[in-house]
């Protein structure tokens, strides 16, 4: 890469299942200066109004060698086209492969963007009574936001949403265009999640001066940017902040506890009503905290295991960019494949596409950004509080989802290093605390007998790449040493085992007899040597499948890598390769068998972040 100095100018781079409307009858009387706690997905309504962001921004990546010219210079303070060069960059979406420059495809440390945006002057002209938020869906990795020069918030961690209530700015400039920066830093930290490190080239017999990498411990580009929906949202001034839902459900009947927490008011009125899918109210409740209970529920199923599946109550209150043809063709995809689940590895997917699993019943594992987990370190405490901070934004935002099944609190760490049974004893009893609800898990790669977090974790997650990585080429190994796998960790823990990935690289188009690694016949031969040991196991303990991976995606570059990683079923253009048509038939097999559990799919990167 180009060669440049320090990256950053900062200091540390930083269900119930089925149908509910709950309605809500909010009386307010005086505001109070409560706390927010909750982050509702914004979404019109009587009295919310959403405008959004999306489009051209204008952009500068800061070249300075130290990478703090926008700090010195204060870029937030006047127009960014007024202290030097703007491109447009479109938001939301990964800067990275935008232009044909490769110095800001491998660009490290902070980045700037820019939008000018007008008001309504109805959000602005009623007695302070309307609350303006600037919601960011999310924006990777670090991010500072200045409102009309004025910094309203600081976020750490991408695939998550932030945002600030910018109302007292805006008002203040009615007619005015409201103007919007943020200044975004990509590099990873040893305490970042994931972690990452700088590596500084200082021999210069062999690298330019300044030259430095980013390293990481996980197989994916880095990509960066504002890469989740931007929006601008209204609240009245005493708001419905978040809601809590739990179900206990048998056939006959299910209660429903909530939790609504209101900000703005201490006096207020609330009463709840309960609709089923046909719009009949099926329970009514008053106050902020209580149950509801119904009878003969119409509970949530994944597809292919009930007749109406993703079956929702609607829950109506008061108060990689995102790419939506992408999305919607990968859930075509998934369907024909007959897969009705995946991991979001590794880091949470955006809210649209979560709404989509609620509604289409595909059962989704959770997944935290934790990917990379190995030096010592990042086991520290620094790492570990921020490691909870982020369970609580993952929860905060997915705890009512009727298709997460279960929360993943990393992938692959280094789980057999000492210091990772206390790290995640600690993280797993977070996550349980904030949803005593789930099952918790993480994703292991690690050797049985010496992974030190697997005692915590309610479901053993299990990564194998037997004759890719271990005995390449050795496809007659794998049923000796899947069966081995299985067996040892279900005599360690006695717990249900998810084979969480396996898989082969395959070229599109390279084809050999008999099965060469990276061909499609190589790809194709070694599912067929695992799904015979699944096929015993899954009578047992084995209670998923899931490939690695759905489509191809990109890497960093490597030796290992042909344009990046390879191993999807389908390619990064979406077409399948022959291993596709191995998988539709055995999930369509399975999906028809009503004793087993239906296979599940893994995915990555399949919705572009
Ligand atoms: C697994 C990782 C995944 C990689 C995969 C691979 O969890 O992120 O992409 O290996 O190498 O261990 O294809």
């Amino acid at each position: 890469m180009a060669a440049a100095a320090a990256a950053c100018g900062r200091g540390t781079v930083p269900g119930l299942t089925g149908s509910c409307r709950l309605l809500l009858l909010l009386l307010a009387v005086w505001r109070t200066a409560a706390r927010p706690r909750g982050m509702l997905y914004p979404r019109d309504t009587p009295s919310r109004e959403r405008k959004e962001l999306g489009g051209l921004w204008s952009f500068r990546a800061d070249l300075s060698p130290s990478r703090d010219a926008g700090f010195v210079q204060r870029w937030y303070r006047r127009p960014l086209r007024q202290t030097g060069p703007v491109i447009d960059m479109p938001v939301p979406a990964s800067f990275n492969d935008i232009t044909q420059d490769p110095s800001l495809e491998n660009y490290i440390g902070w980045v700037w963007y820019e939008k000018e945006v007008l008001l309504p002057l109805r959000w602005l002209q009623d007695n302070l009574n309307t609350r303006v938020v600037l919601r960011f869906g999310s924006a990777h990795y670090y991010s500072i936001v200045w409102v009309n020069g004025v910094q309203v918030v600081e976020h750490e961690g991408g695939h998550l949403p932030f945002e600030a209530d910018i109302s007292s700015i805006v008002q203040d400039s009615p007619g005015i265009p409201c103007r919007i920066t943020v200044a975004l830093n990509n590099t990873l930290t040893p305490h970042t999640l994931p972690p990452g490190s700088i590596l500084y080239m200082n021999d210069s017999t062999r690298y330019p001066k300044n030259y430095f990498i980013q390293n990481t411990r996980f197989d994916f580009f880095n990509y960066a940017g504002i890469h989740r929906p931007v929006v601008l949202y209204t609240t009245p001034s005493v708001y419905i902040d978040d809601i809590t839902v739990t179900t206990t459900a048998s056939d006959s009947v299910a209660m429903v506890q909530y939790q609504v927490s209101v900000v703005g008011s201490t006096l207020y009125s609330l009463s709840l009503s309960l609709y089923d899918q046909e719009g009949k109210v099926v329970a009514t409740g008053d106050g902020p905290a209580g149950e509801l209970k119904v009878l003969n529920p119409n509970l949530w199923w994944p597809y292919l295991m009930h007749e109406t599946p993703g079956y929702r109550y609607s829950l109506e209150i008061r108060g990689k960019g995102l790419d939506w043809p992408l999305v919607v063709k990968d859930f075509n995809l998934l369907r024909w494949l007959g897969a009705n689940s995946f991991r979001t590895s590794h880091y949470p997917y955006a809210e649209e596409i979560m709404d989509l699993c609620d509604a289409y019943g595909i059962v989704v594992i959770d997944e935290c950004p934790a990917v990379g987990i190995k030096l010592p370190e990042s086991f520290g405490n620094k790492s570990l509080q921020h490691h909870l901070v982020v369970m609580e934004e993952l929860i905060r935002r997915d705890k009512n989802r009727p298709s997460v099944v279960m929360w993943s609190v990393a992938n692959e760490p280094a789980s057999e290093l000492a210091p990772a049974a206390h790290y995640f004893k600690t993280v797993i009893a977070h996550t349980k605390a904030l949803d005593p609800s789930r099952p918790v898990t993480y994703v292991t790669e690690a050797h049985y007998a010496l992974d030190h977090g697997a005692p915590y974790v309610d479901v053993i997650c299990v990564n194998s790449y037997f004759s890719w990585y271990h005995d390449p080429g050795h496809l007659e190994v794998i049923p000796l040493q899947l069966t081995a796998q299985f067996e040892n960790w279900y005599k360690t823990y006695q717990k249900p085992i998810i084979q969480s990935e396996y898989g082969a690289d395959s070229v599109p188009g390279l084809h050999s007899d008999p099965p060469l690694m990276f061909s499609e016949e190589y790809q194709k031969a070694m599912l067929r040597e695992y799904h015979s040991v699944f096929d015993k196991k899954r009578k047992e303990y084995v209670i998923g499948e899931l490939i690695w991976n759905f489509a191809d995606f990109m890497t960093n570059q490597g030796t290992t890598r042909v344009l990046g990683n390879k191993k999807g079923i389908f390619t990064r253009q979406r077409q399948p390769k022959s291993a596709a048509f191995v998988l539709k038939e055995r999930y369509w097999k399975i999906a028809n068998e009503s004793s087993c559990l239906p296979p599940v799919i893994k995915s990555h990167a399949l919705f572009l972040e």
